[in-house]
């Protein structure tokens, strides 16, 4: 298929592990730069093999803070760690680091990680299709574990389920009424609940708590959610938590296609994602640059069609040279 065409050069300069490389195509992935499209499709083959584990919940609960102590728990124990920091609250994109909101304790020098942050605004198809393709990059350029921190607050945390494999949300011990309403939500997120800031009190009670109730569902796909307590503050639980993230990981391995058709399910969105946002963007261009079309705009303005029957019409019309593009 692709095998015989030659890596461009952007591809091999990531795969040689030239930060500077990759850092370049993740900023491309955020513009919607297309250049970056043979880039991805050449590297596709040599992705797969990250473990990319997803931490999300409310505001200010600590994930990032968990991350953090997560992260130096992993080098130690010799893995290359990437960082996607997904920043609901900055429009702009590239800038920013993780470290503007945080302290990410690290070696400059230390060639083992990777910390990136993104802005969810501002690029049509949402958060998830410019995070999956940086994931892939980064997957491709080596490092293990790729954590990807996300605020669970409706639209971001469902989709970060459609990225990682392993998802950690992340919960403090009194968040009073706001987190029954979140917690149905976050209940279908969940592999691992971290409950951070154990260092509080009432934190042993809100484990025992979510344990009875994480017992009282039923599995999803199988898997039960394991509950842990951490402090960010006091570095504990850290290796309680790697071990549970593991112990997810494990099970999707323990039978044959387990792991396979949970990434079936997340590219069959991705695609419909991709078709979508290229059929919206089409579809606005046209509305803005062809005649016929503009006029059909006047048309449901003067009452003479109504919208549904105009999207379908503009629809068939899509389709049609794209047929007769194809037969030749
Ligand atoms: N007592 C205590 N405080 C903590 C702990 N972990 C984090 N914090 C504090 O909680 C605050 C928020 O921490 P962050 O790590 O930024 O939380 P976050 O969930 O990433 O925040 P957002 O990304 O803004 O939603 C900071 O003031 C931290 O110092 C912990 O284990 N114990
Ligand atoms: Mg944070």
């Amino acid at each position: 298929m692709t095998a015989a065409r030659p890596l461009p050069a952007a591809a091999r300069a990531l795969l040689r592990g030239d930060r500077r490389a990759l850092a370049r195509l993740i900023s491309q992935v955020e513009r919607g730069d297309p250049a970056v499209g043979p880039v991805l499709r050449a590297l596709h083959a040599r992705t797969g093999r990250a473990r990319v584990i997803g931490i999300t919940g409310p505001l200010g609960v600590g994930k990032s803070s968990v991350l953090n102590i997560l992260l130096a728990h992993l080098r130690e124990k010799g893995h290359r760690v990437a960082v996607v920091a997904v920043d609901p609250s900055s429009p702009f994109s590239g800038g920013s680091v993780l470290g503007d909101r945080i302290r990410i304790e690290r070696d400059p020098a230390d060639a083992g990680v990777f910390i990136r942050s993104m802005a969810s605004r501002g690029r049509s198809g949402g958060v998830s299709a410019a995070t999956r393709e940086t994931v892939r990059l980064l997957d491709a350029a080596g490092f293990d574990v790729i954590l990807v921190e996300t605020v669970g607050s409706g639209q971001v945390d469902v989709e970060i389920r459609d990225i990682a494999s392993t998802n950690v949300v992340v919960l403090v011990p009194h968040l009073g009424d706001e987190v029954q309403s979140l917690k149905a939500g976050l209940f279908e997120i969940a592999d691992v609940f971290a409950v951070n800031k154990s260092d509080l009190p009432g934190a042993e009670a809100a484990e025992k708590d979510l344990s009875e109730l994480v017992s009282l569902g039923a599995p999803r796909d199988g898997w039960r959610p394991v509950v842990v307590r951490t402090s960010a503050r006091e570095r504990t639980g850290v290796a309680e938590l790697w071990t549970a993230i593991e112990a997810h990981e494990a099970f999707l391995d323990a039978e044959p296609g387990r792991r396979a058709a949970a990434e079936r399910g997340r590219v069959a969105k991705e695609i419909v994602g991709l078709v979508q946002a290229r059929l919206a963007r089409e579809t606005s261009e046209r509305l803005a640059q062809s005649e016929d079309d503009a006029r059909l705009l006047d048309d449901v303005v003067g009452r003479r069609i109504d919208p549904r029957s105009a999207a379908d019409r503009i629809y068939e019309d899509h389709r049609k040279p794209a047929r007769r593009a194809r037969r030749k």
